[in-house]
């Protein structure tokens, strides 16, 4: 993993866009991703338009077979989805992907051309496929009266999307475009135990206050483990307490005190059991992603909106701000100059360095030419002159 090569510098990054981001393509259409059949791509027409379900989650928790499973799911229901894969890193997909990732950025050539180890590829290149990602929104939009859902699939590495700038435009972007979900897949397996439990849960609850976007945990694997017991962690802070007296460690005591701090965010989100092996769950799960798209309409657009609004105000109150401030300045120094004003001034500074070429010096030099026609024109006369008085002279 070690690397002999610095970090890549934003301009080392930019000069690579072109070379190694191509263009977003999408891999095959509605049909294909259905299974060939488009009258089933035609049924799953929307009048509302699609929301985006965006699946994170721990390494290995298995968004990319909930994926699958979800496609299966939903296709057999007559409304396939669109289906985007954004981890450049995966070797294989069990899905039909519309959109991929590897097809736009490839993650081998960016850790050899910037020195990078696997992690360091792996954000290069979605920073890479995020400077193309207005391409993917145009596609998105194309597709929205067809489909009920886009669904995302992301890298492995959680925090490759959840704390990278790249993760944030994406999913901001989204959520101003479209009606945007979070699924938050957690391992039953390893949340069974308190301590990886709460570290999931602090996870999920900073992806929450992070992106402020509707929020739904499919608990996974329910196939491999009776889920009851997590679950009542989740509603019942008693039961999460008496699990983690077993624990004498530093780690137990700071669970129990976190367990009491995140009984307000367990009120703001969905768990649902799933499995992503057996399909189990699924349609509870979709329950709760509905009632997450109807909160998104209801709760988050407004306060979108009006954030924007007041973006809107502050950019328009800056902007008149700067603007008296220039007057002012402009006011200030001419009336300190007495020779020359300070426009004339500026501009003469502007010739100076070379920023633009002085128009009075391009009118000067028109008159100058004028003059030399004129004079040649006389020339030309005087020698015709004393060519006929020549000629009258020897006729
Ligand atoms: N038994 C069982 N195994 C599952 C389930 N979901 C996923 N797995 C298995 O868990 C492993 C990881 O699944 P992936 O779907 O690759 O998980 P992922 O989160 O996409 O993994 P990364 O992208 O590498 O982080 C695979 O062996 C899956 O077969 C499930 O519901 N039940
Ligand atoms: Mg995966």
């Amino acid at each position: 993993m070690a690397s002999s090569k610095s970090k890549p510098s934003a301009g080392e990054i930019s000069s690579g866009i072109d070379e190694l981001a191509g263009a977003v393509a999408e891999k095959c259409n509605m049909a294909d991703a259905a299974g060939g059949d488009t009258s089933v791509a035609s049924s799953g027409a929307t009048t509302q338009g699609a929301a985006c379900l965006l699946v994170l989650g721990m390494a290995g928790s298995g968004k990319t077979t909930f994926v699958e499973k979800i496609q299966t799911y939903l296709t057999a229901r007559q409304t396939p989805p669109y289906v985007l894969n954004l981890d450049p890193a995966v070797r294989h997909i069990p899905y039909q992907v519309n959109i991929d990732i590897r097809d736009s950025v490839n993650y081998k050539n960016v850790m050899k051309k910037f020195g990078l180890g696997p992690n360091g590829g792996i954000i290069t290149s979605l920073n890479l496929f995020t400077t193309k990602f207005s391409g993917v929104l145009e596609l998105l939009e194309k597709r929205k009266q067809q489909v009920e859902y886009m669904v995302f699939d992301t890298p492995g590495q959680i925090e490759v999307f959840t704390w990278s700038a790249s993760g944030a435009i994406i999913t901001e972007a989204l959520a101003d475009a479209f009606p945007t979900v979070v699924v938050y897949v957690m391992d039953v397996l390893t949340g069974s135990s308190p301590i990886t439990f709460m570290s999931n849960m602090l996870y999920a609850c900073s992806i929450l206050y992070k992106s402020k976007l509707p929020f739904v945990i499919a608990l996974n694997k329910v196939d491999l483990i009776d889920p009851t017991g997590v679950l009542r962690w989740i509603t019942d802070f008693e039961a999460f307490d008496l699990a983690v007296e077993q624990e004498k460690s530093y780690a137990g005591n700071l669970s129990r005190s976190l367990g009491l701090i995140l009984e307000e965010f367990y009120g703001a989100i969905k768990t649902v059991p799933v499995s992503a092996r057996s399909g189990e769950g699924l349609p509870q799960l979709f329950k709760a992603v509905n009632e997450s798209i109807e909160e998104y309409n209801r709760d988050y657009k407004p306060e979108l909106e009006k954030m924007k609004e007041e973006q809107r105000k502050m950019k328009q109150q800056r902007a008149a701000a700067r603007l008296e401030r220039l007057k002012q300045e402009v006011l200030e120094t001419s009336s300190a100059s007495t020779l020359t004003t300070p426009l004339h001034q500026a501009r003469k500074e502007a010739v100076s360095v070379g920023v633009f070429n002085d128009p009075d010096e391009g009118r000067g030099s028109q008159e100058q030419n004028g003059d030399d026609d004129n004079r040649e024109e006389e020339s030309f006369k005087r020698f015709l002159d004393s060519v006929k008085k020549g000629r009258e002279k020897y006729s």
